[in-house]
């Protein structure tokens, strides 16, 4: 199960005190909970490339969401997940969104839903947008919508799953379950927003000159005064973060539906299931909003693995980990056929025992040689041009006091940099690119 946009703003995360996710959370309790989990890219496109091919951004030249994946070089001939589980005789079906959604991959599925070149179904509008007030804000817009939830597109994956969950199958099958909420536009039914009314909501921590000491690169990733100077002159930000807290509840309950539908099926006891969000996001922290940063609400998601058999109800795991690592570990629990050019390490030690030894740490990349490394302990951040970040989580978590500078963390800062990664390819060319073209302005699209 694929969450889009969903950052640690989970009950079982703790990063929001009044997020209301039971099953998020129940899912959670009956497995491993991975609480320092981090995407390979802070945006939808190459965050799922990566995660699908186990391969780094920063090998693949996939590092935006305009990148066609299945151009790379690298990515052209790559084995999917899916694709090598049907190449070990399974059945590999899946529903909503799993990839981006420009670039739906059929040799990935042998069915999907709604079909294999549209991956997501369409949900309500409401009419009269924007319903936020602010001006020109596109899909950067929440409210309540009137309609019942089974007319949500998300609504219709879970029961297209479920359906497939009450097929008796003679193969053994791979099934990919992908919810777009809490992704952007935040409408969602109404009852989830009456759980959070705006003026109870706990809005973030934040530092306002928090930027201050915040390398040119990054700041200019934050963007101060685009997203966040809106939200603020519109008065948006209590009713934003009440849309984001709606909006995750909704996909909870989604997530719960597919659940209860597993636990009655006959796979209840031989199915493993992970469920990930492809990255965080932020609500203002460092006056930014969205996601494309490297700092923690960006680069952090939400992952939980049940291997019947294997794991243990109710376990932590506090190592550095990512999305990459999902690829070997689904090899190691099915007996696949090991694949030696992925990048991520397999979980499965860790599934057996949280504390064990893992020993190296979580990279994040966002645009060419722009990266991110965290420990349980440090985030490293070093941009293109050298300059650097660095927090300590043991003092600083929300990332205020940029150490980097300061003497006396150097050692600190070499060890840390030794897993930059040794190749940054260049930035394949995006859709489009080529044709220089004399028809209107190409919007670039940075959505999703
Ligand atoms: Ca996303
Ligand atoms: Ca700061």
């Amino acid at each position: 199960m694929a969450i889009d946009d969903l950052n640690d703003w989970v009950g079982c995360l703790g990063g929001h005190p009044d997020v209301k996710t039971p099953n998020l959370d129940r899912l959670a309790q009956k497995g491993v909970l991975f609480t320092n989990a981090h995407c390979s890219a802070p945006a939808c496109n190459p965050s799922r490339a990566s995660l699908m091919t186990g391969i780094l951004p920063s090998s693949s030249g996939v590092y935006h969401n305009p990148d066609p994946w299945r151009k790379s070089p690298v990515l052209k001939d790559a084995v999917t997940i899916p694709q090598h589980f049907m190449a070990h005789g399974y059945t590999a079906t899946g529903g909503g969104k799993i990839y981006h959604g420009t670039f739906p991959d059929p040799a990935s599925w042998q069915d999907y839903f709604p079909s294999q070149q549209k991956n997501k179904p369409d949900d309500p509008m409401p009419a009269n947008r924007p319903l936020n007030g602010i001006p020109n804000t596109a899909h950067f817009d929440w409210g309540p919508v009137d309609v019942p939830d089974e007319e949500m597109g998300d609504w219709q994956v879970a029961s297209w799953c479920i359906s497939q969950l009450g097929k008796r199958h003679r193969k053994p099958f791979f099934l990919a379950c992908g919810f777009f909420r809490p992704h952007l536009p935040w409408y969602v039914p109404r009852k989830y927003f009456e759980m959070y009314p705006p003026e109870k909501v706990t809005l973030p921590n934040v530092k306002e000159d928090d930027l201050d000491d915040v390398p040119p690169i990054g700041r200019q990733m934050a963007k101060p005064q685009g997203d966040h100077k809106k939200v603020i002159e519109h008065h948006q930000w209590r009713k934003a973060v009440q849309g984001y807290l709606a909006s995750i509840t909704f996909v909870d309950t989604c997530v719960g539906r597919v659940i209860d539908a597993l636990e009655e099926s006959p796979y209840a006891d031989n199915t493993i299931i992970v469920l990930w969000s492809d990255h965080g996001w932020h609500l203002g922290e460092k006056l930014h909003w969205r996601k494309f940063a490297l700092w923690e609400e960006a680069t952090h998601n939400v992952l939980m693995v049940v291997v019947p058999g294997l794991t243990k109800p109710g376990q932590r795991c506090r190592r550095p980990v990512t999305m990459l690592d999902i690829y070997p570990t689904l090899i190691e629990l099915c007996d696949l056929a090991p694949k030696k050019e992925l990048q991520g390490k397999s979980l499965v030690p860790l599934l057996k025992n949280p504390d064990a030894e893992w020993g190296r740490p979580a990279l994040t990349t966002h645009g060419r040689n722009n990266h991110s490394l965290r420990t349980e302990r440090w985030r490293y951040i070093r941009y293109s041009d050298g300059t650097e970040e660095l927090y300590d989580h043991d003092t600083d978590e929300l990332e205020w006091t940029n150490l980097a500078n300061d003497a006396g963390y150097g050692e600190i800062k070499k060890g840390l940099a030794k897993w930059l990664p040794g190749t940054n390819v260049p930035e394949i060319p995006r859709a489009g690119a080529k044709k220089k073209s004399t028809q209107k302005t190409r919007r670039r699209k940075t959505k999703t």
